[in-house]
């Protein structure tokens, strides 16, 4: 550009054309800005109350009751809806309030509407109540770093994915020190009520907080929030209060829409199989959702893994003595298992495919969980025993390792010695270098492995890769060639089909030829020509058959992806919206109605909307001891896939078919991208569509 176009640009840049098209205002925004979710029936009159509700019940855990004892008696609440209240109350539900939020853990879609419908109901029933906002999660309370939430504020996130207006962060207030400034941080502000957004280990933070700040005058509620879908709360019966945890629906859209188009691409150059990791630190519920929206070729799912027997095994055992091996599935066998798929597909020519893989999927594997628990607990007790955490005291890999074998040869009065055994040592050495180091990574605020830093799929991969070249060399895996096609191959080269057929494959007569093991290479074919007498000893190999041949040569190539970040930053679906907003005024009802250790849920999500309960649901009750930085700890419990439900056992009812090993198209389902208006979006996830069945 010379100088003299310069005013030229800069005319251009104040046409309305330009600056319409580079707005970041775009109609898509606008739309969710301005939309306003429909509000549950209990929503439509002036007031709410609390009615305590029967016919629940809780296996409370001692520790619980001996470390939350002020909250651990919460009942199940029902929010209802009052025209009129008596005067008493009336004065204190309508009193001003300054209300504190923080985002605790991971984004998660429609985190947003939990602010907007809170600030909405505190601002409906006194313009003069405030919502404080913490920055960067529990830090911002812990540092006394806020915003005061306006309507202008809440008017630009309306709607909109991400946690961006106030951020968020992962850690945890679980000292002393960390505590005390917490709660001089809501009583300088004059909070009311603080109300916690986040996973299982945020709403244990809140439990532990509401029980502090009670002598402080502080209610405190938790939100249910994580795409991982594994907050899901049930009574000791099984009775369902909260279905699913906001952000599940959008994230596992956001995945389903991206993995669809993979199973485009994929079936349209049959070239590769794509690889596709799914987040859910532990629980597969993204997975599961994934394969009910997209009908993947093959998608695995931990909780099933973990239950896998291998009757074999228990069969030669039953000879012997018992062979523990034979429970839960091995990372070797899962790899065979993914083989088996990978080339029975072939054998109907589909050298491609999509294959879904969760994110936390090795802690179902048993070799590797054990590694996990035996690392933390060594990793936690180093860190309790010295000044320096033991990822600075030993930075680089070699020496971790150096570490471990030390502690293998028993270092005398270390407790974590006994844990790391030389044979765990011989077993860790065998692991490639990348994945000792996934191992051995810095454990997260909350102690949780980060499986998000494992490259899981190219562990699991790398067995597979070896595994195929293993099955190619023994004849085993090959490309199945169309009969239509090896006819006009054979008739252009001159060649009868019928003679040579007989020679070539295992099967003549099927769809789908092919060609016999025993024929794995050039040589190979020209012996098996000599043998049916197709070629004399010297004749070259005729060019129609080296083709043949050729083609039914594999060539394994993959493409991974990972599917996190993306989905849980994405839009919220609209089921989300109206989940968190009124998720919001939930937590309005509970704080106006005096509650606190109460999580904020809805009832009913599975049904139509007209259905939904609003609801408080105590979170001591269902806190329980699990092993956290190699100690025990009382935290809520996380819900897994339940291999039982109805929508599990629909996938895998639909295995087989949606693995597609057989001649055809494949089942693929082509989901709607995440659209705001329209009929083309489910209500509400698959998973909970086909759960209720059994309700
Ligand atoms: P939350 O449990 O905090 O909702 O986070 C869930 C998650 O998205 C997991 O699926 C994933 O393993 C993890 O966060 C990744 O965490 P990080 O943001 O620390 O990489």
């Amino acid at each position: 550009m010379t100088p003299s176009d310069k005013p030229q640009l800069q005319e251009l840049m104040q046409m309305p054309e330009v600056q319409n098209a580079i707005s970041s205002i775009n109609p898509g925004l606008v739309q969710r800005r301005a939309f306003r979710p429909p509000r549950c029936p209990v929503f439509d009159q002036p007031f709410t109350v609390l009615e305590e509700v029967d016919g629940y019940r809780f296996e409370i855990d001692a520790e619980a009751k001996r470390q939350v004892p002020r909250i651990i008696d919460n009942p199940v609440q029902v929010v209802i809806g009052r025209d009129e209240l008596p005067a008493a109350e009336l004065q204190a539900y309508q009193r001003p309030r300054t209300v504190g939020i923080v985002f605790s853990g991971g984004p998660a879609p429609g985190g947003h509407n939990v602010i907007a419908g809170l600030f909405d109901a505190l601002k409906a029933v006194n313009p003069q109540s405030r919502l404080i906002g913490f920055l960067m999660g529990p830090d911002g309370i812990i540092e006394s770093e806020y915003v005061e939430i306006t309507e202008d504020l809440v008017d630009q996130y309306r709607n909109v994915g991400g946690f961006t207006m106030i951020r968020t962060g992962r850690t945890k207030i679980d000292t002393a020190e960390k505590m005390a400034l917490s709660r001089q941080t809501c009583r300088d502000l004059g909070l009311d009520a603080l109300v916690v957004v986040g996973g299982d280990d945020s709403n244990t933070n809140a439990a532990f907080l509401a029980q502090e700040m009670m002598d402080d005058g502080i209610q405190v509620i938790g939100v249910p929030k994580t795409i991982d879908g594994d907050v899901q709360v049930r009574d000791a019966d099984g009775k369902v209060l909260c279905a699913i945890s906001f952000g599940f629906h959008s994230a596992a859209r956001a995945f389903s829409q991206d993995i669809s188009n993979l199973c485009n691409d994929c079936s349209s150059d049959r070239k590769y199989w794509h690889i596709c990791k799914v987040m859910g630190r532990s629980a597969s519920h993204l997975a599961l959702e994934v394969a009910l929206q997209t009908h993947a070729n093959m998608t695995l799912i931990g909780e099933d893994l973990a239950d896998f027997v291998d009757e074999r095994r228990i069969a030669s055992a039953a000879l012997g003595e018992t062979d523990f091996t034979a429970y839960g599935i091995t990372l070797r066998h899962l790899s065979r298992v993914i083989c088996r798929g990978i080339v029975r597909r072939a054998a109907v020519g589909k050298n491609c495919g999509v294959l879904v893989i969760p994110e936390g999927v090795l802690e179902f594997i048993n070799e590797i969980q054990v590694f996990i628990i035996k690392l933390s607990t060594i990793i936690a007790d180093y860190n309790d025993k010295h000044d320096r955490r033991f990822h600075t005291a030993y930075p680089r890999l070699e020496d971790k390792l150096e570490y471990l074998r030390r502690l293998s040869k028993d270092i005398p009065g270390d407790s974590a010695a006994g844990i790391w055994s030389a044979r765990d040592d011989e077993l860790f050495n065998d692991i490639p270098v990348f994945f000792q180091e996934g191992l051995l990574t810095e454990r997260d605020s909350h102690g949780n492995f980060q499986f998000s830093l494992v490259e899981t799929d190219k562990v699991l991969m790398g067995l597979v890769q070896d595994y195929l070249k293993i099955l190619r060399e023994k004849g085993l895996y090959k490309m199945g060639i169309e009969r239509a096609y090896y006819k006009k191959t054979m008739l252009k080269g001159g060649l009868d089909p019928e003679d040579y057929a007989e020679a070539l494959f295992a099967d003549p007569t099927a769809d789908y030829l092919l060609v016999k093991e025993a024929i794995i290479s050039l040589k190979t074919l020209r012996q098996a020509l000599v043998k049916a007498g197709l070629l004399g000893e010297d004749d070259a190999i005729p060019p129609a058959a080296a083709r043949i041949f050729q083609k039914s040569v594999p060539n394994f190539k993959t493409q991974t992806h990972f599917y996190g970040y993306d989905g849980r930053g994405s839009n919220p679906t609209r089921f989300d919206c109206n989940y968190t907003y009124n998720l919001g005024l939930t937590v309005f009802s509970l704080i106006a109605n005096g509650a606190t250790g109460q999580m904020a849920g809805i009832r009913n999500l599975e049904k139509d909307f007209a259905e939904w309960e609003p609801i408080g649901i105590p979170i001591a009750p269902l806190m329980h001891l699990e092993e956290r930085k190699g100690k025990l700890s009382l935290v809520l419990e996380k819900s897994l896939v339940d291999i039982n439900s109805v929508a599990f056992q629909i996938v895998k009812a639909c295995r087989e078919e949606w693995l597609g090993a057989a001649p055809g198209e494949d089942h693929y389902r082509r989901p709607a991208p995440i659209l705001f208006d329209g009929q083309s979006e489910d209500e509400r996830p698959l998973t909970l569509e086909l759960n209720r069945l059994a309700m």
